[in-house]
């Protein structure tokens, strides 16, 4: 795949400006248009949303990464197109395009980690917010863009960001526009770990890789109940643990897990 801060393709042609790299059970999901740094298109919102729909009915996949190749993660939208002749309302832009997106990846039974190699500024965050899991490269930023262009943060971020950070660091991040660095983000708890850019790549795979060898249907039912937590009293979730753990309980894969526990050996888990 294409480094974090190494150069993508010199010209890429729509097809390439989203990569997808499959192994060992992991999906690797690269916006390569590094010139503009990544800047989303309708092409490349297209091929992206199609490649996550994709993602979600490989069931040889247990985790994701979305990259950006460059020295960006993703720019948001692309600014030119906007200033194009007819460009497509917001409201229908957002309804076909960025909020499938979104939908997408909080739909994928797979989790998926927002490999955060440079800025990601305003839908670039967005999509970023929008991840399970989010490790950033030292100098890497996130920076709530739409209110220096006169726009509203979307693609989920007043969703997302309260979630993330709480209301009032949300308030600070969208209201002043200001980038937040890679460190302040780990302090605030927008991401989970910062690395070197150089070891972003590996970070990232390690973090896909573990998490690849764990028991596909209980990850997936773990992303659910956290995906939920913020919209339920303490009974509802206690009450969907408990049917969660007893289909997890009756899976295969908990027996093959205690086996593999008292017999001293890596589990062989089934695929989805
Ligand atoms: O349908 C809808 O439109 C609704 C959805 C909206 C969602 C949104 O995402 S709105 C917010 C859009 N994004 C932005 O406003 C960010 C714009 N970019 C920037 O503010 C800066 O580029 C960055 C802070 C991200 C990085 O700054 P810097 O100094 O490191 O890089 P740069 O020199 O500004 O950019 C490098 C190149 O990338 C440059 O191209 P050039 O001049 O070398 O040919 C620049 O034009 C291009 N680029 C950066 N961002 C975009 C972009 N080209 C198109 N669209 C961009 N968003």
């Amino acid at each position: 795949m294409p480094e974090p801060g190494g150069p993508g393709p010199a010209s890429p042609a729509s097809d390439t400006e989203v990569l997808v790299e499959r192994a060992d059970g992991v999906a690797t999901v690269i916006l390569n248009r590094p010139a503009a740094l990544n800047a989303l298109t309708i092409p490349m919102k297209e091929r992206l949303l199609g490649a996550l729909r994709g993602i979600g009915h490989d069931r040889a996949i247990r985790a994701v990464v979305l990259t950006g190749a460059g020295r960006a993660f993703c720019a948001g939208q692309d600014l030119k197109e906007r200033l194009a002749p007819d460009p497509t309302p917001f409201d229908e832009e957002l309804s076909l395009r960025y909020n499938p997106i979104v939908r997408a990846l909080r739909d994928l039974p797979q989790p998926v980690i927002a490999a955060v190699n440079g800025v990601a500024a305003g839908a670039g965050a967005s999509l970023a917010f929008a991840c399970d899991l989010r490790i950033a490269a030292e100098g890497a930023s996130f920076v709530l863009a739409f209110g220096r262009i006169g726009l509203v943060p979307d693609s989920g971020a007043t969703w997302t960001l309260p979630r993330l950070v709480g209301a009032a660091r949300a308030a600070d991040v969208a209201l002043l526009g200001e980038a937040v660095s890679a460190a302040e983000a780990l302090r605030i708890g927008l991401v989970s770990r910062v690395v070197p850019v150089a070891a972003l790549t590996a970070e990232a795979a390690a973090m896909a890789g573990r998490i690849a060898g764990l028991a596909p249907g209980a990850t997936t039912a773990t992303k659910r109940l956290l995906a939920a937590a913020f919209e339920r009293d303490l009974d509802a979730a206690l009450a969907a643990e408990a049917e969660a753990q007893a289909a997890a309980g009756g899976h295969r894969d908990h027996a093959e897990g205690l086996a593999a526990f008292v017999e001293k050996r890596p589990p062989r888990f089934s695929a989805g």
